[in-house]
């Protein structure tokens, strides 16, 4: 089989990648209507939290807004967003479950 050599548009269309891909920061939001015990539920569950640790992070989620559940690679971040947002959604309630790339 002959060789497939790359086109000049193929080469200007590769990236050039510098250093390891980036990982994203999931986060939840505080609001005023998800009960604790159901954000320390989420965290135990979607973030592999025992209870103690799982309530210290709702608690500064509570106090300070926002708080970090994990850090992961693009894909396993965005798909614990839409389960967290999902099961959310599922219960009624509003919580907020976000990701953001690290710096
Ligand atoms: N503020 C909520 C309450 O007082 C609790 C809460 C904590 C909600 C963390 C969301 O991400 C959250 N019931």
């Amino acid at each position: 089989m002959a060789i497939q050599h790359q086109s000049d548009q193929q080469l200007a269309e590769q990236q050039t990648r510098v250093g390891p891909p980036p990982l994203y920061t999931v986060l939840l939001m505080n609001d005023d209507y998800t009960p604790m015990e159901f954000v320390v539920v989420v965290l135990q569950q979607f973030f592999a939290m025992g209870h103690e640790q799982a309530t210290a992070v709702m608690l500064k989620v509570h106090t300070e807004g926002r708080g970090i559940c994990g850090v992961y690679p693009k894909d396993i971040a965005a798909t614990k967003v839409e389960e967290v947002n999902s099961f959310a959604r599922q219960h009624q309630h509003p919580l907020q479950c976000i990701m953001e790339v690290q710096e």
